[in-house]
């Protein structure tokens, strides 16, 4: 399970604007195995076998880091429109990146859909927004993250904590170095920014080492980032989401309604809002779909680049926002993907 503030992408639009919030500072020491908070998780890890003298070590090596409480004061989604992800992450270069990720990894990447239902296309669109395939993975220690959050920064202070014990947890679970591993700013790591959590409940030995490395190995980034999809309901063959035509007075309480699909095709042509079909003169590039009139279905009005786009998005494009609760993110991901796509049809 991540969150909508994890992983590079915010901490890379975070820093592009407003002055720095200080609601949330850090203390003179950081002492983390001091906090009473602390005492909790340590007797909860000790009661599961972990060893208190090495996580009382981990935890005094924890510097808070003011950095990290101005990133999450900065949500990306509040500050930055649909015509700014497009600058930032649809670019050529990132999409040469990806080409050459998708030839190392040709056998990986065929076998994760195999296994898993979700297209090649899908699973590098997320590495490539992730991390540019691994250029850019994060160097804040986890550690300094977690604590930082989970002790410095009240409004989510339960949420990191959680992290925080997910983390030492990952020292027996996954051999990872607790002390040592980096991260974003929120803690999220490797390839396809797992938070601890998502690394216990979703990454995968996918080469089949016995180990389950998400940071230095990426056929084990690649079937997690799969089975994340897989396992948060990815449907193989449903279309992701197709531009639409809106018309009359009808659709706007629809817009509103967010981007879980909540009501049917047939609802939105109704209140005047049609999807671009694949078929005949009304082609605009393959952002088409011609689906059943009881498809699930949300609305989406993004602010783009040539004034508001309109989206009819399915229970797939709902996917990828678990991946991060955003509908920019996720459109941005689904149209990297299609990028690749098109790039690696011309190759052959
Ligand atoms: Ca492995």
């Amino acid at each position: 399970m991540r969150r909508s503030y994890q992983g590079i992408l915010s901490a890379l639009l975070a820093f592009t604007s407003l002055p720095a919030l200080a609601e949330h500072t850090c203390p003179e020491t950081s002492a983390y195995s001091q906090r009473p908070q602390a005492e909790a998780m340590i007797r909860e890890l000790v009661a599961d076998g972990l060893e208190e003298s090495r996580i009382r070590q981990v935890l005094d090596s924890a510097e808070c880091q003011p950095k990290i409480l101005e990133s999450i004061a900065r949500p990306a989604e509040k500050t930055h429109t649909w015509a700014t992800y497009q600058k930032i992450f649809l670019q050529e270069s990132r999409v040469q990146q990806a080409l050459e990720f998708a030839h190392t990894h040709a056998d990986t990447l065929a076998r994760a859909e195999a296994t898993y239902g979700v297209p090649r296309d899908i699973i590098l669109g997320i590495i490539g927004v992730e991390t540019r395939y691994g250029q850019h993975m994060g160097t804040y220690r986890a550690i300094d993250a977690l604590t930082t959050l989970g002790f410095d920064y009240p409004p989510r202070a339960s949420f990191f904590r959680k992290q925080l014990k997910a983390l030492f947890e990952l020292e027996q679970q996954a051999h990872i170095d607790a002390q040592t591993i980096t991260g974003s700013y929120a803690g999220a790591m490797g390839y396809g920014q797992f938070i601890p959590t998502s690394y216990q409940a979703y990454a995968v030995d996918f080469d089949n080492d016995g180990v389950t490395d998400l940071v230095n190995n990426p056929v084990d980034a690649i079937g997690s980032v799969a089975n994340y999809f897989h396992e948060h309901n990815w449907q193989p063959g449903l279309p992701v989401a197709a531009r639409a035509r809106v018309t009359g007075t009808g659709y706007p309480p629809l817009a509103k309604k967010g981007y879980k699909p909540s009501f049917t095709l047939a609802r939105a042509r109704q209140a005047g809002v049609t999807p671009i079909s694949c078929e005949g003169s009304e082609v605009i590039s393959q952002y088409c779909f011609d689906l059943p009139d009881d498809t699930r279905v949300a609305l989406l009005d993004l602010a783009g680049t040539e004034g508001t786009e309109f989206w009819l998005a399915t229970d797939n494009f709902y996917v990828i926002t678990r991946y991060n609760h955003s509908r920019l993110y996720a459109m941005a991901v689904l149209q990297l993907s299609r990028q690749i796509a098109e790039a690696l049809e011309r190759e052959q």
